[in-house]
């Protein structure tokens, strides 16, 4: 047989699959339904081989499910709004629609010839105004639900330019276009409320038993739930600004109290900027903490800084004892009341910041077996277990017997009415803030108003509808300087109003998208309720561990609140989630540092190292360490080159074989080669069973040879391995069952070049089973190869359309084990049984044996011992 010629095949086979429209799913399908959903792509421009392998994860269990006879919704779709389209607009003069729908069709195209199983009839942009129409009109339902609100959040702020500024154009703290020093500002900001499904989003957790347990680690950490206690501290009215009384504070730590040593509050804490009405240099401190802002990372990387306010506070077991109140970089005002008290001994950020203030502390906590007379803390804070120390009543408790004392002392404390403590649960979650000073987004659908206020846009005027007529000459948000676009009337009051220029973060956009693919043709709202509570969840849901927080958190808040709003009828939109490695590569640089593609080195293997040259000069290339493909590094490989190179087919094989597909798979010219080789194997291998399977007899054979079982328990052993390892993502285990079971058929059929064998019908008809299974194995991960070899070997249709073969449970060969055999305490032999085998069942083999009828001479057994699993003793 002659080459397989993949750039022949591909094509053609991919044209068929469309006009026969087989990957298509209708909602009207009464099988049960299965929902293989890959994370939809960015139109960047470009796909990258990260996408090849997510989609081609995807695409293996989608053609699997469909063979197995489920209802497959495979679609595919666009996550299309976002800051590139607008850099683009700037640098290279193209509106952002024009360079986005452009990149969409270019991608398109990629995507096709990867060959993937994929819907396309349900294709949609989230820049598409019937697909963002619903996502406004969701808003307002949010809205009058009470789960979309206004709130004054920080922005970055560029001074120069006067815009705000998106945190990936904030760069090293200034302003990416005008190199100004950013700054903070508070602004009007739309929310959305999703603290209000804290705990359930939390607990929620608990259910998705199919998800990586680090995604829900790290997810139970974003949404950070602490138990603990609000403490109205009192002032000491001599040192504090009038008006004030009181501070309350956050701790998870009340058991600590008495080795309290100072209070902190955040720079933007209301008692702060009482304390700098008259205090110049505290207001200068509180400026400076300001300007660098509270993000977490600086909080944690930056060093410890303080300013006395001169306010004390009194401990609230102790009237006489005075702390000092500071304005402290480490504490958050988002976060608890934005004040704390310190406790150095057991709490690293305190003790680092008093040994720098030189205020000392307290050990209250000795850990057991500790004596407590000697225990002392000099640099590093003790968080672990122990009992109470120098703490009055609480001495000799726990710290839980601690905690619960304290919390009972401070509740039933009255100072004004009111419990000195109370007890509270804490959420590190905030809710999320959805408004971006940026053109291209979803507009949020609001007019405001003078008269009015805020005034949702009627239902019937949706979508509002970006302008495109807009211009980037000037830094900021181009809706904002639109000459008309947002002046409109106020729907209700008929005055001069002004639209809401701020449009929706795009994370927005990828909350809801599976859903809208379960009915993307419905007009008239954003999900067919029924048929979204059909097809949902998504049943498998692929896609990088980057967006294990935050998207998937987004969108399980999202059809919580769809779900408050009518649009479906459940709570998890993902039953299955995983998280796929990436696409790794050595990296190649020049004397001079600068990196070189791969594509312009050559690299040859020695016996112990590797060398590696610059193809168009010789010069001498440095080998760097292997890292993830980026532009930067350059050590990218195009997939348009690969499968134009070796097709998709080799692509994709090298994608799943190499490692785990949760872990990062290293790029490897060999290995894909080597993988292009095993195409062509499989095609000869293929076309020569053909060859066998002709002189095959329509009927199955009474009876088979030992050849001929032991190829059908092959293929029948291959066949369970791959189902099951399909079913749990193991891909790779996959293919060495395949490789596998591959070998033992060319045993059966024999090398080009030798022989045939000598062929009886038994044989024949084993060959032709081995091999239709063989092709159906590898189908849904060469789909194209698999066309091919599903017409040579005479098969009706298209494999891709084909059933799952049955499995023949008789021919799996069951696990055994080997037991050694003795007579009269001396080995005779060795017996070899199933491993579930029973003793009766054990003795009988073992009696059975000639060894042991000759041991025992004629004999009488007396006994039979039987060590499990180990040994069988005979005695005579
Ligand atoms: C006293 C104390 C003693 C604390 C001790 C800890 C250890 P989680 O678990 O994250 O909720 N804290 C409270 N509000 C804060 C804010 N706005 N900015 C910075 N830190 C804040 O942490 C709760 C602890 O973080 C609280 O308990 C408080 O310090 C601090 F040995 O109170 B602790
Ligand atoms: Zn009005």
């Amino acid at each position: 047989s002659e080459r397989y010629n993949a750039r022949e095949t591909e094509p053609r086979w991919q044209r068929q699959w469309d006009e026969q429209a087989i990957f298509t799913s209708k909602n009207d399908d009464k099988r049960p339904k299965y929902y293989v959903l890959e994370m939809f792509p960015y139109p960047s421009g470009r796909i990258h081989i990260g996408h090849v392998r997510n989609y081609t994860l995807g695409d293996v269990l989608a053609r699997f499910m469909r063979a197995k006879g489920y209802n497959v919704l495979h679609p595919m779709g666009w996550d299309a709004f976002g800051l590139p389209a607008e850099n683009a607009a700037i640098e290279r003069k193209v509106a952002p629609k024009a360079w986005t729908y452009d990149n969409i069709a270019a991608m398109k195209k990629q995507l096709r010839s990867i060959g993937l199983s994929l819907d396309w009839s349900r294709e949609f942009a989230t820049c598409d105004p019937s697909y963002y129409k619903h996502q406004q009109k969701m808003f307002l339902d949010f809205l009058k639900k009470g789960l979309a609100e206004r709130e004054k959040r920080k922005v970055n702020w560029d001074p120069v330019d006067m815009t705000v500024l998106a945190n990936e154009q904030v760069i090293d703290g200034r302003g990416w276009r005008s190199g100004a020093v950013v700054e903070q500002r508070e602004m009007s900001q739309w929310v959305f409320k999703i603290t209000k499904y804290s705990q359930e989003l939390l607990d929620a957790l608990d259910t998705l038993d199919r998800w990586p347990d680090k995604v829900r680690l790290m997810q139970r950490n974003w949404i950070g739930r602490s138990e603990g206690m609000l403490v109205r501290f009192a002032l000491d009215p001599a040192t504090t600004p009038s008006g004030e009384t009181e501070l309350k504070i956050f701790t998870t730590r009340q058991d600590t109290l008495f080795g309290a040593k100072f209070m902190a509050i955040a720079a933007d804490h209301p008692l702060a900027q009482a304390a700098a009405a008259n205090n110049p240099k505290l207001a200068a401190f509180i400026a400076e903490a300001k300007r660098i802002g509270t993000a977490q990372e600086i909080i944690d990387t930056a060093e410890k800084l303080g300013f006395d306010t001169g306010i004390r506070a009194v401990h609230p077991f102790d009237p006489n004892w005075k702390l000092p109140v500071y304005v402290a970089n480490f504490v958050l005002m988002e976060y608890g009341t934005g004040a704390i008290f310190g406790c150095p001994a057991h709490d690293q950020r305190d003790l680092d910041f008093v040994n720098k203030y030189g205020l000392g502390n307290i050990p209250v906590v000795c850990p057991e077996g500790q004596d407590p007379k000697t225990f002392v803390i000099t640099d590093i804070a003790y968080d672990g277990d122990g009992r109470m120390i120098n703490s009055r009543f609480l001495d000799g408790m726990t710290i839980g017997q601690a905690k619960e004392e304290v919390a009972k002392r401070l509740e039933g404390e009255i100072r004004g009415n009111m419990p000195v403590g109370e007890r509270q649960v804490n959420f590190r979650l905030r809710d999320w803030g959805i408004s971006r000073q940026r053109y291209w987004g979803c507009p949020i659908p609001v007019i405001h108003c003078p008269t009015c206020d805020v005034v949702p846009v009627p239902d019937k005027d949706l979508p509002v509808v970006l302008p495109e007529d807009v211009t980037f000459d000037k830094p900021g948000n181009a809706l904002d300087h639109h000459p008309t676009w947002k002046h409109v009337t106020c729907p209700q009051c008929g005055g001069k109003a002004i639209r809401e220029t701020d449009t929706m973060d795009t994370f927005v956009d990828s909350s809801w998208y599976f859903a809208r693919f379960t009915d993307p043709w419905n007009e008239n709202a954003p999900t067919t309720p029924d048929v979204a509570n059909r097809m949902m969840p998504v049943d498998q849901y692929i896609g990088g561990v980057e967006h294990a927080i935050l998207h998937l958190l987004y969108s399980r808040f999202f059809t919580r609140a769809m779900k408050a709003t009518g649009h479906i009828d459940m709570d998890e939109p993902f039953a299955g989630m995983f998280t796929q490695g990436m696409v790794v590569h050595e990296t190649y640089q020049k004397a001079d540092g600068s990196y070189v593609t791969p594509a312009e080195v050559q690299v040859e293997t020695g016996a112990n190292d590797r060398r590696a040259s610059l193809i168009s000069s010789g010069e001498d290339i440095t080998i760097g360490p292997i890292e993830k493909m980026s532009k930067s590094k350059r050590n990218t490989v195009d997939p348009d080159d690969i499968i134009a190179t070796y097709g998709a087919d080799v692509a994709r094989w090298f994608m799943l074989s190499d490692s785990p597909p949760d872990r990062d798979v290293i790029w490897s010219d060999e290995r894909v080669q080597g993988a292009s080789r095993f195409v062509q194997r499989l095609w000869r291998l293929v076309n020569e069973s053909a060859e066998i399977a002709k002189a095959a007899p329509a009927a199955r054979p009474a009876s088979f040879g030992t050849d001929a079982l032991a190829l059908r328990k092959a293929a029948h052993g291959a066949l369970d391995k791959v189902s099951t390892g399909i079913e749990r993502l193991h891909f790779n285990v996959c293919l060495a069952h395949i490789r596998e079971f591959a070998n033992a058929l060319a045993e059966v059929v024999g090398r080009e070049g030798q022989p045939a064998p000598d062929v009886t019908p038994d044989i024949s008809w084993a060959v032709r089973e081995a091999a239709i299974i063989l092709v159906q194995l590898f189908a849904p991960m060469m789909p194209h190869l698999a066309e091919e070899c599903w017409r040579v070997l005479g098969q009706a249709g298209l494999v891709s359309e084909a059933n799952w073969p049955q499995i023949e449970r008789d021919l799996l060969v069951e696990d055994t084990v080997t037991l050694v055999v003795q007579v009269n305490g001396k080995k005779r032999g060795e017996v070899t049984v199933a491993s579930g085998a029973q003793n009766p069942e054990i003795e009988a083999a073992v009696l059975a044996l000639d060894t042991v009828k000759q041991a025992l001479g004629g004999k009488a057994v007396r006994k039979v011992i039987i060590v499990p699993m180990r040994i069988v003793n005979v005695v005579g």
